[in-house]
């Protein structure tokens, strides 16, 4: 498989003059984060210290990622940038579109049925442009990376949120919106805003029932869904270094949960252990010449209050498991408080499925923790209580585990194992509901849990932990269940007291794989047609948007104003909505649908101003865009949460709504509507939003003058004839000012294109 040691030894080779001028301009030693960063600058060698938090840099990533229901429209905007091949290696992985029904085989094959117009695209782009393609079945996209092209150092960009999860492997992974893969994808810079650094201590070692799940859901209960915000994360210490590979994937993976731009760990023996046990001994060798270069400096770790924004420090042998939820990851339970929580609460107690797998925990030593648990029960006559479902990350984690007779350790106790892929983490579930009561539980090894994001229920409490701890609560089907402490009834009525998991990092038979579903590119892709039928459901080509009119923007309409958390998925919901990810006037149809009306704490239910009747949101924007009248969009805390799906921001920007206004954002979703060519605006004062009306109507002054770190002021039209002035923040630099004027960031690299 084509890993590009080429391009890690280049990477490698220029580390040590990198690293040694970026520590002359900053004048002190550095951390991992600035070391792998400042080794990625497109300007080459650092000239100045950049300011965290604040200024933008340009970086030239050494790849890019990109799964199925992300990657059509990055494609298509590809497609757009008139470039014969994609300027660094990047893939495609087709794990999103698997609906989880009835098992990994049926379910398999009714997707490449169901998905082939989207597949056959996917993967003639990939064929002509020079891209890897992974083909649906291979696997999830950060197992993937993972087990094949992540590596210590490295700098990569990845369409889907999670990508993060390279950060196990040393690597400096963030998630971005297909525009920003599309730019790279390009050969152009791209830019992040230099982060904040969160250095993570660890110290002790995990024992018994804990796990690194355990650690992540305790880092996302202190800092909340907000705090890594425009930082990295990065962990140290001896506790760090004694975590598998694997189990530091999954910390960095759930990491998106905290907002946080990435998180990493720093090159050890773990890690080249990991490369070994996967193909890459060179990569390892490679690495351990210039080891000290993929850590950070020692007199950073000594004294880490001098170095980061932000330290935390957990120890791990006094570490219990945990279980976060429900609807928001960083609700963080110790277990031994976790019952009573249920009950004081009353949260549904009897779950009715539980489910390993995904992207965060599917690792060989997730599996064999959670097998052995499987053979506990197999051994004292115990099963599966509720339904119980295995999705393992790759093909090559699923074959080794079946040929190790782990898969059928599940299946024994009532376990069916899926396609590999993200099934019912992203809502590509047909679950099967009992009748009965609405309100319901569910518990999973996954790392998100909104509302309706599983199942698309607003009544399914779902709740997040370790697969070894969701295992055992199968075996009780009862949330208040502590396997630490309680004992199960078996099928002859005894008691069970369940011993610690078990499990083995990697395997001691060495990985292996039939067929990994990999697809090389052709050599020369100028003869490969790329097929889109223009009356496709599916699929559509982009239109450009118009560019700014050159005024400020006057009499908009609220199209609405977003209460409590509004996602991704309340903006652009997955699940059933998937399948219209290449197809941006369809997919629109979905537009805010699940955001709570502040007005009338409904969701799909918002003012027509033109009628006055209520409405689905996307029918009253529809009907805004048809009459040229201009929105905006008013929201709260964390505005776009979540997922870097870009159609959250393109939807808006294809119906006409002219500015987001909210308390705070995102950041992938900031960047994404930015590039779109939106106004992203925040209120300078946050009780103002309690200032808007719903019948409002607003003026946006000050474009004219646009100008990084100036102001924009709003005019409030009450319906009463008063009006109020309100001041609110932009953090547009000069760049993103003309992507605003051009109407979007790919009007801009068309334009240059079309001149070159
Ligand atoms: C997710 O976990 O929410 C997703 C689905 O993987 C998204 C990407 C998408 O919406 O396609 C993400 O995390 O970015
Ligand atoms: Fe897929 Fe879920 Fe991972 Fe997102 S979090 S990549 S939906 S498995």
């Amino acid at each position: 498989m084509a890993f590009d040691f080429e391009m890690i030894k280049a990477v490698y080779q220029r580390l040590p003059e990198r690293i040694a001028a970026a520590k002359k301009v900053l004048g002190r030693p550095l951390t991992l984060t600035e070391k792998i960063l400042y080794s990625h600058l497109t300007e080459g060698v650092a000239s100045k210290a950049y300011e965290r938090g604040k200024s933008y840099v340009d970086f030239n990533p050494d790849r890019v990622g990109m799964q199925d229901a992300t990657a059509q429209m990055a494609l298509l905007q590809f497609m757009q940038a008139g470039r014969p091949k994609v300027a660094v290696p990047s893939t495609v992985h087709c794990d999103h579109l698997i609906q989880a029904k009835d098992g990994a085989k049926q379910d398999l094959s009714t997707a490449l049925d169901k998905n082939k117009e989207v597949y056959d695209f996917l993967a003639s782009v990939s064929d002509k442009y020079g891209i890897g393609f992974w083909k649906p079945g291979a696997g999830i996209i950060h197992q993937v990376i993972l087990e094949q092209y992540a590596f210590p150092g490295g700098l990569m960009i990845g369409t889907d949120s999670h990508t993060v999860n390279a950060g196990g492997l040393g690597m400096i992974a963030i998630g971005v919106g297909g525009a920003d893969a599309c730019d790279v994808m390009a050969g152009l810079p791209w830019e992040l805003k230099f982060p904040k650094m969160i250095g993570v201590k660890l110290t002790g070692r995990l024992s018994g029932w804990t796990s690194s799940k355990d650690i992540i859901l305790k880092v996302a209960g202190i800092l909340t869904v907000k705090g890594g915000t425009d930082a990295i994360l990065e962990y140290f210490g001896d506790g760090a270094d004694s975590l598998s590979c694997t189990g530091k994937g999954t910390i960095c993976n759930m990491g998106a949960e905290i907002g946080a731009t990435t998180s990493v760990f720093c090159y050890d023996k773990k890690m080249a252990d990991y490369l070994k046990g996967t193909g890459r001994t060179d990569v390892a060798a490679a690495a351990d010449e210039v080891a000290q270069h993929l850590r950070g400096d020692n007199e950073v770790y000594a004294d880490p209050e001098k170095y980061f924004d932000q330290v935390i420090e957990i120890n791990l042998s006094e570490l219990e498991p945990h279980i976060n939820g429900p609807f928001t990851p960083d609700l963080a339970w110790p277990i031994s408080k976790f019952a009573a929580a249920v009950k004081e609460n009353g949260w549904p107690r009897y779950f009715e499925v539980g489910l390993i797998g995904s992207c965060t925990n599917s690792s060989y030593e997730d599996i064999t923790r959670s097998a052995s648990i499987a053979k506990m029960a197999i051994e004292n006559n115990l099963k599966a209580k509720s339904e119980f479902t295995i999705t393992p990350g790759s093909e090559q984690v699923r074959y080794t585990t079946e040929r190790d007779g782990l898969l059928q350790d599940f299946e024994k106790i009532g376990g069916v194992v899926l396609a590999n892929a993200c099934g019912p983490c992203i809502g590509q579930w047909a679950r099967h509901r009992k009748d009965g009561e609405p309100k319901n539980s569910i518990i999973t090894s996954y790392n998100r849990n909104f509302a309706k994001r599983n199942d698309g229920d607003p009544n399914t409490h779902a709740f997040v932990a370790s697969p070894e701890i969701v295992t055992a609560m199968v075996l009780a089907g009862d949330l208040c269940f502590n396997p630490l402490t309680d004992t199960l009834k078996n099928e002859k009525g005894q008691d069970v007291k369940l011993k610690e998991p078990q499990g083995v990092e990697l395997p001691l038979k060495g990985f292996a794989v039939k067929d990994s579903g990999y697809q090389e590119p052709a050599k020369d892709g100028s003869k490969v047609q790329v097929k889109v039928s223009p009356a496709s459901e599916r699929l559509q080509l982009l239109d450009p948007f118009p560019a700014w009119e050159g005024m400020d923007l006057k009499g908009l309409r609220l199209l609405i104003k977003a209460k409590g958390k509004c996602t991704t998925d309340h903006i652009s919901m997955a699940g059933p909505w998937l399948k219209f990810r290449g197809h941006l006037d369809n997919i629109s149809n979905n537009m805010l649908i699940g955001a709570v009306n502040a007005f009338n704490d409904k969701t799909d239910s918002v003012k027509n101003q033109l009628t006055g009747e209520y409405d689905a949101v996307p029918k009253v924007q529809r009907a805004y865009k048809e009459a040229r009248v201009g929105s905006i969009v008013v929201g709260d805390e964390n505005y776009g949460e979540g997922s870097s799906r870009e159609h959250a921001a393109m939807e808006p920007r294809h119906l006409g709504v002219r500015a987001i206004l909210v308390k705070s954002f995102a950041r992938i979703h900031e960047t994404n509507l930015k590039k779109q060519g939106m106004l992203a605006l925040t209120f300078a004062n946050k009780a103002d939003y309690d200032k808007i009306k719903e019948d409002d109507t607003f003026d946006i002054l000050g474009l004219t003058e646009f100008k990084p770190g100036v102001p924009l002021k709003i005019v409030l039209h009450h319906v009463d004839g008063d009006h109020e002035i309100i001041t609110v923040n932009q953090t547009y630099n000069e760049n993103q000012i003309e992507w605003f004027k051009a109407g979007g960031a790919l009007n801009i690299i068309r334009s240059q294109v079309s001149l070159s």
